[in-house]
């Protein structure tokens, strides 16, 4: 049978992603999390590789017709084990929280006890929310960033996990603006006997940047996501120690997973190469200054950087000293309608509930893709004082749009379209 040749219906869909495109493209996009991925990445996502079934691992299929698929998938292993030094490395999980999900099925017990940074105070859902299958399965114990510099204290890290003999320690964040330090953590785990899991979601691309502290050889398992710094199709992965790798394999498939997603996989083999590429370390780099220069005219502003400012691609910033009636929540209404897209976030001990927040998380990886360098973000700290302290204008919101409108025309992500 053919396809239908009668696809108006369909042709709705792709009027709405043209409208994405204009969004995307047109405005500032500044949630941490995110970032603008590659033509080469987007066709091999969009391939006919979508067509095919392959549980398994490359030569250990279910299914025949695999021959070329295994080649991929073994070409996405192989590069991500050679750019960050792993011994091995599962290409497989779907997204960020089933990479965690395969380690923890692979390494724990149903009521194990865990260590893991507290949601509130920039962990991940995974990392032993209650509301999460990981606060729900294992015995998770949460460390929290100190009152004072509100940075995680290895301190109080290391005083729980004698208390409390875990059997893994979690290291990784998802808004924390600071780097960890995997050598700290390894001898915490070290002195109590436990495994140690470094989640390198946000930051696995300045890992493979050089912009933050390799975790791969201090570290049993390290997981990530391939969407966010490190710029490739939405996924995850998980690098692991020989010693682990059969353990971890297993988890994932036939444990947690069913058919890799193997169009999803050779975008990941595309985007490891991309960062291979020596212009990734500049890009990296530029990150890293661009949200150090970000924080810095923010607090010209009058707004507050949690623990004073980021020395990653990321920064929390407190809005109570700017005006104390502003929640996150507003502000990322506001500035959606000035076409500045971030997201409102807690800020440690919060007195607003999650649903509101005093603060929002801004992130630099997708306008430093657009090539955005120091200027712009002065111009962007201004843009963001001016729409939040003119929430009520409408008019003076469409302003601004219009000048951020003309910043992204200037720096385009994609100059030669999509
Ligand atoms: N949603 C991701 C983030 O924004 O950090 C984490 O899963």
């Amino acid at each position: 049978m053919p396809f239908p040749s009668d696809i108006d219906p369909d042709l709705d869909v792709f009027a709405l992603i043209d409208r994405e495109v204009e969004r995307q493209t047109s405005g500032l996009q500044l949630i941490a999390s995110e970032n603008f991925t590659s033509p080469a990445v987007m066709r091999a996502v969009g391939s006919v590789l979508t067509n095919k079934y392959s549980e398994g691992y490359p030569r250990k299929r279910y299914y025949g017709g695999n021959q070329i698929v295994d080649d991929i998938e073994q070409l996405a292993i192989d590069r991500a084990r050679t750019l960050f030094g792993a011994d091995h490395a599962n290409v497989q999980p779907h997204a960020g929280a089933n990479a965690n999900m395969a380690v923890y099925l692979g390494l724990l017990e149903a009521g194990d006890t865990v260590l893991g940074l507290s949601l509130d105070h920039g962990g991940h859902l995974t990392h032993g929310s209650p509301v999460n299958f990981s606060g729900r399965i294992y015995n998770f114990v949460s460390y929290k960033v100190a009152p004072g510099d509100e940075r995680i204290d290895m301190d109080q890290v290391r005083a729980l996990a004698i208390e409390h003999r875990p059997k893994l320690i979690v290291a990784g964040t998802t808004s924390y603006p600071r780097r960890l330090d995997p050598v700290a953590f390894r001898a915490v785990a070290d002195e109590v006997g436990a495994l140690l899991m470094f989640d390198a979601a946000h930051i696995a691309g300045l890992i493979a940047g050089g912009q933050h502290p390799d975790p791969v050889p201090h570290a049993d398992v390290v997981t990530f996501t391939t969407h966010k710094t490190l710029r490739g199709p939405r996924g995850g992965c998980v690098l692991t120690k020989a010693a682990h790798a059969a353990a971890i394999d297993k988890a994932m498939f036939p444990g947690l997973q069913g058919g890799p997603l193997e169009h999803v996989i050779a975008g990941k083999a595309v985007a490891f190469r991309e960062a291979m590429h020596p212009s990734f370390k500049d890009y990296a780099a530029q990150i890293v200054k661009n949200a150090s220069t970000l924080a810095g005219a923010l607090a010209n502003q009058g707004f507050r950087l949690v623990s004073g400012g980021t020395d990653i691609h990321l920064m929390v910033v407190d809005l109570q000293p700017f005006d104390a009636d502003l929640t996150g929540k507003e502000a990322q209404a506001v500035l959606d309608l000035a076409g500045i897209t971030l997201n409102k976030n807690a800020i440690p001990n919060d007195p607003r509930s999650p649903f509101v927040t005093s603060g929002v998380r801004i992130g630099t990886p997708s306008v430093t893709t657009q090539g955005m360098k120091e200027s712009e973000m002065l111009q962007i700290a201004d843009f963001i004082a001016r729409a939040l302290r003119q929430r009520t204008d409408e008019s003076a919101l469409a302003r601004i749009k219009g000048e951020v409108a003309e910043l992204c025309a200037a720096f385009p992500a994609y100059p030669n379209g999509v």
